[in-house]
């Protein structure tokens, strides 16, 4: 089915949602203001991205049930699908408001962070637990009498608690204070990542389609799991990447991770090749709240050819994956297309 078009009948889902969670708080008796700002932080934070995650819960559920367009899928199931898909973008809005704030970053989706916005700063914090609250409030209204209900529910706590986990080793990892590289190493990036960007990101837009699908027992539980976790690392390399080479305009966020003293994918490479010479540079350097340092790290960064290594590494990534696509068993119901559909999504992104 047509990308943009996918993403045009998603969006349309989301002013329903708004809709209703305006009726709730209204129903508690909410001062007008109040309701006001919810619903200005809802319409802020939610629907500005490219919307992979949420999507991705649809197009996971049209691949296992056979259909090719989302008219295949009878009104009121669509409606339920891609309410768990915005349910996921809500998840990560409430992630990146608190991101946001944590990684001190400027722009997010082309646009302030919420706590840059005017009269809003700390206040983001509730409204980030606030996002994340809406998202049983709308999973009580539409899925409590579903026989799984609470798997949805046990499935979103987890990963939730999985995803701060991730965040909480990727702050304690990146002291502002003092930069220690030799604390860095791929393996820890790799653990890092898997946590906070890949559970999130790709494991659960699949599972929770093969929840409403009856799908789910372990086997194949493990089985999408063992590959969406591979690909959702390589999604996060990407986003370390990008954060350094990556556009302003196109990835719509200024990178900090290098003034941020984060453990990414790019400084871990650079320790790696570097020699003793290149390696004061980035002691001196990294991690240095001073865009003249961080422009010194970065014209390391091209003396090493990062680039090169990260296309290579793209590619040596894709080639396995496929490979273990091909292995994947379809005969229970699972279906090698989700995982070559999530691919396709995000393979040699530039946003
Ligand atoms: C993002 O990591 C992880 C979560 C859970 C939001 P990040 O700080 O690299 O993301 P971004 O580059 O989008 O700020
Ligand atoms: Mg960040
Ligand atoms: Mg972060
Ligand atoms: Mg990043």
């Amino acid at each position: 089915m047509d990308k943009n078009l996918a993403k045009e009948k998603f969006l349309q889902e989301f002013p329903d949602l708004v809709d209703e969670l305006e009726q709730l708080v209204r129903s508690y008796g909410m001062p007008e203001d109040a309701i006001d700002w919810f619903k200005k932080s809802l319409n802020y934070n939610t629907p500005g991205g490219k919307l992979n995650r949420g999507i991705s819960v649809v197009d996971t559920y049209l691949i296992l049930k056979g259909l090719n367009h989302y008219d295949e899928i009878p009104p009121l199931e669509f409606k339920k699908i891609s309410l768990l898909g915005w349910c996921i973008e809500l998840l990560q809005a409430y992630f990146l408001v608190a991101d946001d704030m944590m990684d001190k970053s400027i722009t997010r989706r082309g646009q302030p962070c919420w706590y840059k916005v005017e009269n809003v700063g700390d206040i983001a914090i509730n409204d980030s637990f606030m996002l994340e609250g809406a998202i049983y409030m709308l999973l009580k209204n539409h899925f409590k009498k579903d026989s799984y209900y609470s798997d949805l529910l046990d499935l979103f706590h987890e990963i939730t608690f999985k995803t701060e986990l991730g965040q909480l080793l990727d702050l304690i990892t990146a002291p502002e204070d003092h930069v220690d590289l030799s604390k860095f190493s791929l393996q820890k990036h790799s653990f890092i990542v898997i946590y906070k960007t890949a559970y999130y990101s790709f494991f659960l837009p699949v599972a929770l389609a093969m929840i409403v699908c009856g799908l789910n027992n372990e086997k194949d539980m493990k089985q999408a799991h063992d590959l969406l976790i591979p690909l959702g690392e390589y999604f996060q390399i990407q986003d370390d990447y990008l954060d350094c080479f990556g556009k302003p305009e196109d990835i719509g966020k200024i990178g900090t991770d290098i003034q941020d003293n984060k453990c990414s994918w790019v400084v871990n490479t650079a320790l790696k090749i570097c020699n003793n010479e290149q390696r004061s540079i980035l002691d001196k350097n990294y991690g240095i709240k001073s865009n003249e340092n961080e422009k010194i790290v970065k014209d390391l960064f091209n003396e090493l050819k990062i680039d090169q290594i990260y296309l290579n590494y793209e590619q040596d990534f894709v080639t396995d994956l496929k490979l273990k696509i091909d292995k994947i068993d379809e005969s229970r119901g699972f279906k090698k297309q989700v995982i070559t559909s999530f691919l396709n999504k995000i393979y040699k992104r530039q946003k």
